[in-house]
């Protein structure tokens, strides 16, 4: 390590003294004005992390669906996936190290690691569209080339796009190519290719009105539009190009707020859905004749997913095991639906898709959603050659081998990285359009119960401890019973309290047979909590 780079660079990124940040549940995330120092420290430590892994890392500035005057940055491992729990400790002691400190705490990290520093390091850098973003990943990039790292920045890209290119960049190009463009090849082709599988669809059908949140989606869905060769007609609102980012619209606005976003023209029975401030999440969503507004969320999402992916392994008779991950925030209707009607296996995860993808990756095909609408679908090796094989056999009969061409081209449309607005997207538009489902007929699949979310400022959330995936708090002593009395005076319910990984708030579920009893619980339990 060249100490005198490394110094020189970092007092221009100077630490403010006595700020304390934690890499959380979704990396650093707080006010841009905070964040210079951490992303030119984020910029040294994924270096290091490709010198240990002998891999390209990535590195995102994004602050998500929080407001545009926040910002945040997290790590990105080799195959796509989120950095390892023990490098997100060493990204907490690289941040809060004061300025004079920063040489000795680089040292500790390659001491305990062992890191060859002469290995060479690449790391891909990208960034969403907030104001403070440009200068931010400008200081990532310092913190590479501090150590010697080479970077390539692909500028302007949606959190799942860098995962992407990570993971082809990793595997030689075997997941695709690591290009924009390469992205958008791969997952229109297979767009289309499951598109030919529908027959009759009319161009009314092909419409869908996007929801851009002001943000990169709103971008990259233009920029993909040509690749689409117009099998999916799209009226873009919240392009970016006159409201704030994430401000009254998206998909966090539109989930928790449980209403549709402003700056969009919605006619009654039409599908819309919305993304996020990195478009890595989406939920669809329509007014009825009524007006009336219907959500619906990642929990549909996945319902609708798992029952497509296994019609097609019942009609290939491939058998291979199918499981739905989940949070504690799943509505009760869509557990009970897959357990008792689908039968199939499901799974409850700690909130944060890092659980999620951690518990998905143990089944032949683990299909997960956050309630928020941010998932997506991996499937292991094994269950991948399976279906090559007999999309590729020239003796099986037609309908096996034509689930097995559908199932691949489901696999080549998806980005199993991380959860992807834009792939999801043209996943869920290929599912509706092959079986010639309306947005109405995959709302009624199930009934969600009705629910509430609160939020709860309290002195130190960190008191409250949970267990059973985040479903029963353990400590302070007394809260659990408490909330189980409440839960018991209404019908169909259930409740939990959690401390949020991204906000200095404590998080209330409250759901139950009508909406006032789901909002007098909510309510009651949020008492509970102070
Ligand atoms: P926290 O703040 O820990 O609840 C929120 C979301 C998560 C996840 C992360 C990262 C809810 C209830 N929580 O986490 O699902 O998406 O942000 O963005 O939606
Ligand atoms: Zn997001």
């Amino acid at each position: 390590m060249n100490c005198d780079d490394v110094s020189k660079q970092s007092g221009l990124h100077p630490k403010p003294p006595g700020l304390v940040l934690q890499y959380g549940t979704a990396g650093f995330r707080t006010n841009a004005k905070l964040l210079d120092h951490i992303m030119f420290r984020m910029g040294l430590l994924a270096t290091l992390r490709s010198k240990k892994t002998k891999a390209t890392i990535g590195v995102m500035v994004t602050a998500s669906h929080n407001p545009e005057e926040d910002n945040g940055v997290k790590l990105v491992d080799p195959m796509g996936e989120m950095v390892t729990p023990t490098w997100e400790g060493y990204a907490t002691q690289l941040a809060n190290a004061e300025q004079e400190d920063l040489l000795a705490a680089l040292k500790d990290i390659i001491e305990e690691e062992a890191i060859n520093m002469s290995q060479e390091a690449d790391v891909f850098v990208g960034k969403d569209t907030r104001s403070s973003s440009a200068s931010l990943s400008k200081a990532v990039l310092d913190g590479v080339s501090a150590l010697g790292g080479r970077n390539k920045d692909y500028g302007l890209v949606t959190t799942p796009q860098l995962h992407y290119m990570v993971c082809c960049q990793n595997t030689q190009g075997k997941y695709g190519e690591a290009t924009v463009e390469g992205y958008y090849k791969k997952l229109c082709q297979a767009f289309i290719q499951l598109t030919k599988n529908a027959s009759n669809c009319t161009d009314d059908q092909k419409h869908l009105s996007v929801d851009g949140a002001n943000g990169i989606g709103a971008l990259k869905v233009r920029e993909m539009e040509s690749y689409l060769k117009k099998e999916l007609h799209i009226s873009l609102f919240n392009d970016g190009s006159a409201g704030k980012l994430n401000h009254q619209c998206g998909a966090d606005f539109v989930k928790v707020q449980q209403n549709p976003p402003t700056g969009m023209k919605i006619n009654s029975g039409e599908r819309c859905c919305s993304f996020d401030g990195d478009a890595d999440r989406i939920v669809y969503y329509y007014t009825d004749s009524e007006g009336q507004f219907h959500l619906l969320d990642g929990d549909k999402v996945a319902t609708l997913i798992s029952t497509f992916l296994k019609e097609l392994l019942t009609q290939a008779g491939i058998d291979l095991e199918i499981a739905v991950v989940q949070t504690a925030y799943a509505n009760g209707s869509s557990t009970n639906y897959l357990e008792d009607t689908m039968k199939v296996i499901v799974r409850c995860a700690k909130t944060g898709v890092k659980h999620l993808h951690h518990a998905a990756q143990e089944f032949d095909i683990g299909v997960y959603f956050e309630a928020n609408g941010h998932g997506t679908v991996l499937f292991s090796k094994a269950a991948e050659e399976k279906i090559r094989q007999l999309a590729e056999d020239s003796i099986a009969d037609d309908e096996r081998k034509r689930a097995a061409l559908l199932l691949q081209d489901t696999i080549n449309v998806i980005n199993q990285t991380v959860g992807d607005a834009i792939s999801d997207m043209l996943l869920i538009e290929a599912i509706l359009a092959i079986r010639g489902m309306t947005i109405q007929q995959w709302d009624a699949i199930y009934k969600d119960l009705p629910n509430r979310q609160l939020k709860v400022k309290v002195s130190d959330r960190r008191a409250i401890d949970t267990t059973d995936a985040e479903r029963r708090a353990v400590s302070p002593t007394g809260l659990q019973e408490a909330i189980d009395t409440l839960v018991k005076k209404y019908s169909q319910a259930r409740s939990f309290v959690r401390p949020s990984g991204t906000e200095d708030v404590v998080r209330v579920y409250a759901e139950a047979d009508t909406q006032e009893s789901a909002d007098a619980l909510a309510h009651e339990v949020s008492l509970a909590v102070y």
